[in-house]
């Protein structure tokens, strides 16, 4: 008996003392800041050994708070923050106002608001870290810079970075209701606990703040854009203005979601007509309500017009016309207006993916200059792979801002791990030609194309109440990767999925280079396993989860997954070139060119532009619906892979995490699986052609997975 307990607690022990530490459970995200090995603690201490900060500026305490956190848990030691002299090996954060920092003669005037130096200095004589910027909160940004730099063994003698933001509006978009239901939301309810504001906070969202400003976001869309008017009310207001407070050191204003028809329901006003001098003045005194309760305030985000909600072509107005008015009310605060492009009404027969194009191109030039144009990475609706919206680059007068889902909508919810670095890059990479060659979708959104100041980047957020705040552990790496490519979008995503994974697992290479492999290939993965070569649009009803591809009953034809893929005895795929749609002469001639001929489509868009015969010979040399099959094998294939990888990678990661994202990757593989099957037992019955060789027949017949139910997934 004793011998028995022994050996156990033996084994306990000898887990304890193998494993990488305590247990975790993902609420720490990128910034757990646990200890470096010895080694690397011995390499920094003497470059950290107190931090020297003023205390007059919010934002610089917290960089000093978080830079002491931060580096006592990594080194093991106490680095004490002081506003006092200056040891050898200190850190000292300041601004341009500040004696110690003037007398360096920094070049800091090219920084703007955000923008931060660190550097070896020496002050006084002693060698020294400085962090320096013109605010303090691009003082905060550059703390979490060195910190991230700390934690991922960069080295940090001899440093000498800059790093200014390239777009202006780094903002999350929260799809939250007042309920705290979550509109495509998978990581549980909303953070943002609306009953019990303003009076009782969470300390949620501190941490909410500090991880955001550790990516250098700086604003947050605090409401769904299916907005409800009460969002507006007094006491809505009182508990917005709380969050705002809350953020405002962290460098994170607030915006909200604006309803339309709000004066109406709010106020009892006959019409919400923008041309209506009444709606206009509701419209003016409620902004100036609002910022008098929130004198940062950001603006107003704006869905109208779209999937039933109201807008000014309710009164025959346009876009424009709205957007203007709402930014002539909020423009004395400074304040500005988000107007989203995803438009499309299905009395309007055009296919869908033209529809924002033809709303918006005309108006280029027609909005006001606090008006920023909000558009979807693609033209219909954040599906696995969509090719760049055709807005980028064809509304110069115009600035857009992108939109990305961080919340996987399309992609599996939060259950299967797909990295989406892969595909804001793909999209932020893509060339528009709108003035030639290097015209891409990053410049587009910096604005440096089109030489605009207002620029912006937007990401429909993926943070719930679950403790690890995004519903899985590889979640959490969407939201920081958006974060980082808002602040610069022509980042590599892979370099950040290597910061990612660092901080969040284990530096060691032996981890890295593995985990970094398996989260840009997942990307491919999901596009093979659900809607391979350029296919779109094919989920089942209501949840966006599973696949179902053959319904065709939904009330509206462009919400049915037959309207995208258009599969028939001779092909499949949307023709949009001149013989269709024709919505590819929306792109600029050398990229309509290109894709809208079937000899030079990349192959990855093929069905998006074309409907193609079944025995089409593809590059590999096999026929289209050969093809097409071997990749939907090929997603299920590498998500066998990651689940093999992952499993070998338990001696990085504690024990907790790393069992918990092996659990989901078994989900995964079996719905990639059922993905596949149902997918290829529907359009098998177009084909009409064998699998090819080795290729194993779904599972079950085509009536088993159209019998499939689930009325109680999130979203249904
Ligand atoms: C907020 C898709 C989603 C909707 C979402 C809409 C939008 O259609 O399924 O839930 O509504 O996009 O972006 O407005």
């Amino acid at each position: 008996m004793f011998g028995a307990c022994r050996a156990l607690i033996l084994a306990v022990v000898a887990l304890l003392a193998s494993g990488p530490a305590m247990a975790e459970d993902g609420y720490d995200l990128w910034l757990r800041y646990r200890p470096l090995a010895d080694s690397a603690q011995a390499r920094y201490r003497p470059l950290a050994t107190a931090i020297a900060a003023p205390q007059d500026d919010p934002s610089i305490r917290i960089a000093a708070a978080e830079l002491h956190r931060g580096l006592t848990g990594l080194l093991r030691a106490d680095v004490p923050a002081s506003a006092d002299a200056i040891a050898p090996g200190a850190i000292l954060l300041g601004t341009g106002g500040d004696r110690r920092i003037a007398a360096l003669g920094l070049p800091l005037s090219t920084l703007g608001r955000e923008g931060y130096l660190i550097r070896s200095v020496r002050v006084d004589g002693k060698p020294a870290t400085v962090i320096a910027a013109n605010s303090g909160v691009g003082v905060l940004y550059g703390a979490f810079h060195l910190l991230r730099l700390v934690q991922t063994g960069d080295p940090i003698d001899r440093i000498d970075i800059r790093s200014v933001p390239k777009v202006e509006l780094r903002l999350l978009n929260h799809w939250d209701n007042l309920d705290r239901s979550v509109e495509r939301g998978y990581a549980g309810q909303s953070i943002w606990d609306w009953w019990k504001l303003p009076d009782i906070t969470n300390p949620r969202y501190v941490d909410y703040a500090r991880a955001n400003a550790s990516i250098g976001i700086n604003g947050t869309v605090l409401n769904n854009v299916n907005a409800k008017a009460d969002s507006l009310t007094a006491p809505y207001i009182a508990k917005a203005a709380k969050l705002a407070d809350i953020f405002r050191p962290y460098g994170i204003r607030v915006y909200l979601s604006a309803r339309w028809s709000a004066p109406i329901e709010i106020s009892g006003l006959k019409t919400a007509d923008p041309l209506d001098p009444a709606v206009a003045a509701w419209w003016k005194a409620k902004a100036d309500e609002i910022y008098a309760a929130i004198p940062d305030f950001g603006g107003f985000l704006v869905k109208a017009n779209s999937e039933g909600q109201p807008g000014p072509q309710d009164y025959h107005r346009s876009h424009a016309d709205g957007a203007n008015m709402l930014a002539a009310a909020v423009k004395p605060h400074g304040g500005i207006v988000m107007w989203r492009a995803f438009v499309y009404a299905h009395e309007n027969p055009d296919d869908r993916a033209r529809q924002a194009y033809d709303e918006f191109k005309p108006l280029d030039g027609r909005f006001a200059d606090n008006v920023i144009v909000q558009v979807k990475n693609g033209a219909i609706d954040f599906q696995p792979r969509e090719p760049f919206h055709p807005l980028f680059g064809a509304m110069p007068k115009t600035p857009l801002m992108m939109e990305f889902q961080i919340t996987k909508e399309y992609l599996g919810f939060a259950t299967h791990l797909v990295y989406l670095g892969a595909l804001f890059e793909e999209t932020l990479a893509s060339d528009t030609f709108a003035k030639g060659k290097g015209s891409t979708v990053a410049r587009v959104i910096d604005g440096s194309l089109e030489g605009h100041a207002r620029t912006g980047m937007a990401g429909v957020a993926n943070i719930g109440v679950d403790r690890n705040w995004t519903g899985s552990q590889f979640d959490q790496a969407n939201w920081y990767a958006f974060g980082r490519l808002a602040w610069d979008p022509e980042a590599s995503a892979r370099r950040i999925a290597a910061d990612w994974a660092g901080m969040t697992f284990s530096t060691d290479p032996a981890f890295v280079a593995p985990v970094v492999d398996m989260m840009m290939r997942s990307r491919e993965a999901v596009v093979d396993y659900m809607t391979p070569l350029g296919l779109h649009h094919l989920m089942a009803t209501g949840h966006h989860y599973g696949p179902g591809p053959w319904v065709d009953d939904l009330e509206r034809p462009d919400w049915n997954p037959v309207y995208y893929h258009r599969a028939d005895a001779q092909g499949i795929g949307f023709d949009r070139t001149k013989t269709g749609s024709n919505a590819v002469a929306q792109y600029a001639p050398p990229v309509a060119r290109q894709l809208g001929d079937i000899r030079t489509v990349p192959e990855r868009d093929l069905l998006w532009f074309h409907h193609v015969r079944w025995d089409h010979r593809m590059a590999s040399g096999r026929i289209l619906w050969d093809e097409l099959v071997t990749r939907y094998d090929r997603g299920v294939a590498e998500v066998a892979a990651m689940r093999a990888r992952w499993a070998t990678l338990a001696p990085y990661v504690d024990a907790d995490r790393h069992a918990d994202v092996m659990r989901f990757l078994a989900v995964q593989a079996r719905e990639a699986q059922w993905w596949r099957d149902a997918s290829i037992a529907y359009f098998a019955t177009f084909a009409r052609r064998p699998l090819p060789a080795g290729s194993p027949p779904p599972a079950h017949d085509l009536d088993y997975y159209k019998a499939l139910r689930f009325p109680y997934a999130p979203g249904n």
